[in-house]
């Protein structure tokens, strides 16, 4: 007799969009991949990006721009000074972020660069929830240095507390009565924390930080480079935010702050761009006055008039509850497949990423042999998915001493890039991960053959271990 499926308890989501164009994708043989990985020095920044199959390496730029968008690209203002695009851009800035004044930057590091030469003097600490790396050596270049203030749970990775991006608060306290609030430049936030897996900050955490600050004179700057996946956290996991849009939420937590650096890469779904973005006009004066500068006029920054409106009507995109659902949901659903066979990952699952486990993948490997490089590499090997190392080498060496910093997290970070891929891809991915999992107990580590001195995760190269 022939049997019948149950029918669904739950009813799936999908995502809230159709496509329009494609873009062909190229599989290689396993040979082929061996010779591109040797040629990249087994680092996978340094890969042809036609030699990938699934490209995981970031979410940074690589996202699909809407029908809308790419109109808005049409209504580009290239005036020089005073364009149209800016204007729009302040605009939705202030409506959905709730700054007063914005200069536009390049991307999310010109902001950064902008910030730290502004506030930070030498000797300056400057606190945050967990180091980026683009930000921390920002800070370094003008002379402060970064404190790590996050919760203890976010440096491990079973850890399962909902908001591992949150600020061990008492720290936060300890940090600013030890070198006095006056040489604290600013508190800085990250939502959500990349380097711990993509983990959201409180509300609750988040008014905690601002009452410190404020009672000790101290400015909140906030990177809100994934702060509308962060508000989507909140609505979900926070208790008493579940009746609340995304976009609300969003510009309540802005509003624990002070301004922000934002990359628009991100949730801004853009190619190209970002802003640095504050309330006080007097600090506002001095960014428009040193962004002519590093990246150009004060009503352009560092971008084209067209990349401005694109941004400006990719934020309104992504505040929408439906896309971040989908966006996240789509995160959530590689993570829980590699959950479901067992597969070292961080939890909770992020927003942006799913991020490997590489310590317990390979047990067997020193920190220093590089083994999240190693797995990175390996995944790349096995069906052409690229993913970007999280651990030793993107951590650099320590400013005193130069010896490598050794963190706790060894990660591979798979990032999925915003409406881009779909639900097959990610089958895809996961297998490939699963079959790698398997050859675990063969890895060998690696050495690194050329450091670059900045950020060296980036173009640093490796050879196996003999
Ligand atoms: N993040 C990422 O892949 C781009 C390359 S890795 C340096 O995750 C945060 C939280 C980021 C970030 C970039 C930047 C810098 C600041 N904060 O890349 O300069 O995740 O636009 O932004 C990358 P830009």
């Amino acid at each position: 007799m022939e049997t019948k499926a149950a029918p669904p308890k739950q009813r799936s989501w999908a995502e809230p969009w159709k496509v329009k164009v494609v873009e062909p994708l190229k599989t290689t043989t396993r040979e082929h991949r061996r010779k591109a990985m040797a040629e990249a020095g087994y680092n996978t920044f340094l890969l042809r990006s036609e030699d990938v199959y699934i490209d995981l390496l970031t979410d940074s730029g690589t996202g699909a721009m809407s029908d809308r968008q790419w109109a808005g690209m049409m209504l580009g203002d290239e005036a020089y000074a005073g364009s149209r695009n800016y204007y729009r851009l302040q605009e939705n800035v202030r409506n959905y972020y709730g700054y007063q004044y914005m200069v536009p930057t390049h991307q999310g590091r010109g902001a950064e660069h902008l910030l730290s030469k502004i506030m930070i003097k030498p000797g300056d600490s400057v606190p945050g929830n967990m180091y980026f790396t683009t930000t921390r050596l920002h800070q370094e270049l003008a002379g402060g240095h970064f404190v790590d203030c996050i919760t203890p749970a976010a440096h491990d990775p079973a850890d399962q507390s909902p908001f591992k991006g949150d600020f061990d608060l008492a720290a936060l306290e300890r940090l600013i009565r030890d070198v006095g609030p006056d040489r604290v430049p600013y508190v800085c936030v990250g939502a959500t924390v990349n380097m711990a897996g993509g983990q959201p900050i409180s509300m609750t955490n988040m008014r905690a930080v601002h009452e410190i600050a404020q009672r000790h004179g101290i400015r909140i700057f906030l990177d809100a480079t994934r702060a509308v996946e962060n508000a989507w956290f909140i609505q979900q996991r926070e208790p008493g935010y579940a009746d609340r849009s995304v976009a609300s939420l969003l510009k309540e937590f802005c509003s624990y702050s002070d301004g922000c650096t934002m990359s628009g890469k991100k949730d801004a779904l853009v190619n190209i761009g970002g802003w640095l973005a504050m309330n006080d006009a007097e600090l506002y004066q001095r960014a428009a006055n040193l962004v002519v500068v590093f990246e150009g006029l004060h009503t352009y920054g560092g971008m084209a008039g067209r990349d401005m409106e694109a941004m400006a009507q990719g934020i309104e995109e992504s505040v929408a509850d439906d896309h971040i659902r989908a966006r996240i949901g789509q995160v959530q659903y590689l993570g829980q497949k590699l959950i479901d066979w067992g597969i070292p990952i961080v939890r909770p699952i992020g927003g942006h990423a799913v991020y490997l486990d590489a310590k317990a993948f390979y047990p067997h490997l020193a920190q220093d042999e590089f083994p999240a490089q190693r797995l990175a590499a390996e995944l790349y090997l096995d069906a052409g998915v690229r993913s970007m190392e999280r651990g030793i080498v993107s951590a650099g060496r320590d400013e005193a001493t130069g010896k490598h910093r050794y963190p706790k997290l060894e990660l591979v970070r798979l990032t999925i890039p915003r409406r881009v891929y779909t639900q097959a891809h990610m089958d895809v991915a996961a297998e490939s991960v699963a079959a790698v999992y398997q050859q675990r107990h063969d890895a060998r580590g690696l050495v690194m053959t050329f450091e670059p001195k900045y950020l060296r995760f980036f173009q640093a190269r490796f050879e196996p271990k003999g």
